[in-house]
Order: C-alpha cells, then structure tokens, then sequence
C-alpha cells in the first residue's frame, strides 16, 4: 500500500522534515487588518508577532478551504492508494471537518481523517510516526490503529501570559475563565474530549513551568523513553534555558524545541509556553 501523510501547519513540522518524511501540509491562514497570510507559508512566527504587537485590530483565523484539501487529494490520487490527513482538535478548528468533507468529494482515492484531539507540536508527534510508518509499507489502517493506541499517552499543558486573547478568540469560554478568578492567576491548561479547559489554578508562570515539570516527571519515571517538545510564543531564550534544564534532568526523554506559529499564536498570544510529550 501506498500510504501518503498530510497535516495542517498548526503541527509546525518543520520545512526539512516534511521533506524528509514526504509529509504534505495544508496552512490555516491569519486575517491582520484584512490581509490574509498563510502561516509557515506567507508569515514566520516572529514576523507575525512583531506585526500584531500593539495594534488596534486583533488577528483572526481561518481554516483551510474545503477545496484545497480536495485538489491535494486529486493529486495525491496519482501516486498513493490512500491518505492519512492528521488535523487539529475538532473541538477548536474546522480543519479537520474540511478534510473529512474533502475526503468525501474524491473518489479515486480513500482518505482517512484524523482527530489529533490537540495541536502544536504534540499533533506532529502523531504526524512524524504516520509518516514513518508510511514509509515502512504500512497501510492506512496500520498507520490509525498506531495512532489510536498513542493517544493514551499524549499529554500537553501550556500556560498563557493573558487568558483573553483564548477567551476573545472563543477557545476557552468566559465561564471556564471567570470561575474561580482565572483571570488573577496563571492557570496551566489542557486539553479535555478536544477542548481547552484549566488543569490547575497556578500564582505564577515561574510555578506554573514547575507544575508543569513535575507532571513530566511523573511519565518520565513510569516510561523507558519519551519524546517530548517544549513550544514557546515568541520567547525562545527562556524556552531554550527551560529545555536545557529539562534535558538534564530527564535523560531518558528526547527533547525539541517547537513554536506556537502566528494561527495559534492569535489564541495565545506572544510569551504562551508549553510542554508536551508521548511514550517512545
Ligand atoms: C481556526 O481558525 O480554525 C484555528 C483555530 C485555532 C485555535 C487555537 C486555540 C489554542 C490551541 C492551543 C494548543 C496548545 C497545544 C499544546
């Protein structure tokens, strides 16, 4: 079987290993006072951060038209048996739908969408495993049963610098922000059945990393190995310095350096940090 991989540009896969892994990507776009960007494509990350500092008008997103899924199937239906299209959570974006309904309009190929339930980097854990199964031969079913069981071991929590870019943008409803005071705090997020919602009700960012930390450590000390990424908007100096420290202390954890790009960098806004990882 030949399976092809395609993602959306919220897995931040870099340039390089999607070319290594023959990994196709889709980009969901960034509205700045009107004009459209495609991120990774039209925007970099730290260009898009300089542009929307301060500025009277906040960015908006949108998700890919249906139609560019569709044309990218077409094509692929030249070369692959069948697609594995890994996506952000439902529960936050459309994308996902789109290519579920852009699978069904192509006919001379069978596409399998999937719901990575998360975003960031920690949807590329997903996409770099798909792929290097493609690679191996396996079909598209492999590929998804490999997917279902990683799931179990997926987890990610990420604080932000100011909840109200989350709260403007509709990903964390004013409820979930106004119980128990969030808005004083810097609550670590997660991620529950595809939303966001808080973990824990954390001071300070410095304690909030800690939390954050130790949730690691408690999967560092149960798995032989893990892969893990440390994702940052636009400060990656502290994140640098966070990653080092974490290397250090967890030896048996592979770790990268990942971005919050400009799409969701509308939703968190500059200075959100994460952290991520999965079972090897
Ligand atoms: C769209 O317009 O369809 C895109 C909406 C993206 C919402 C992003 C919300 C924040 C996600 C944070 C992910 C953190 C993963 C570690």
């Amino acid at each position: 079987m030949r399976t092809a991989i395609v993602t959306d540009s919220t897995a931040y896969i870099t340039p390089e290993e999607r070319a290594r892994l023959n990994i196709r990507m889709i980009p969901l776009s960034v509205n700045i006072a009107g004009e459209l960007f495609a991120e990774e494509i039209d925007i970099t990350a730290s260009e898009f951060y300089d542009k929307v500092r301060g500025a009277k008008e906040f960015p908006k997103t949108t998700q890919p038209p249906v139609g560019e899924f569709a044309s990218l199937f077409e094509q692929l239906a030249k070369d692959y048996d069948e697609v594995v299209s890994i996506h952000l959570s439902s529960g936050i974006s459309g994308t996902y739908q789109g290519a579920v309904q852009a699978g069904e309009m192509v006919d001379n190929i069978d596409v399998y969408s999937f719901d990575s339930e998360i975003s960031c980097a920690v949807q590329g854990f997903y996409v770099l495993r798909a792929a290097e199964m493609a690679a191996e031969g396996f079909s598209a079913k492999d590929i998804l049963a490999a997917l279902a069981d990683m799931q179990q071991y997926i987890r990610a929590y990420f604080i932000v610098d100011d909840l109200a870019h989350l709260q403007r943008g509709g990903r964390l409803s004013a409820a979930a922000a106004l119980i128990g005071g969030l808005l004083q705090v810097k609550p670590v997020l997660h991620f529950v059945d595809k939303v966001i919602v808080p973990f824990e009700k954390i001071r300070t960012r410095k304690k909030a990393l800690k939390r954050a930390e130790e949730l690691l450590a408690q999967d560092a000390s149960k798995y032989e190995a893990m892969d893990a990424a440390v994702i940052h908007g636009n400060c990656q100096t502290e994140a640098e310095e966070w990653m080092a420290q974490l290397a250090a202390s967890y030896p048996n954890v592979n770790f990268k350096l990942s971005y919050f790009g400009p799409v969701i960098g509308t939703h968190l806004g500059e200075g959100a940090m994460g952290l991520g990882w999965t079972k090897k």
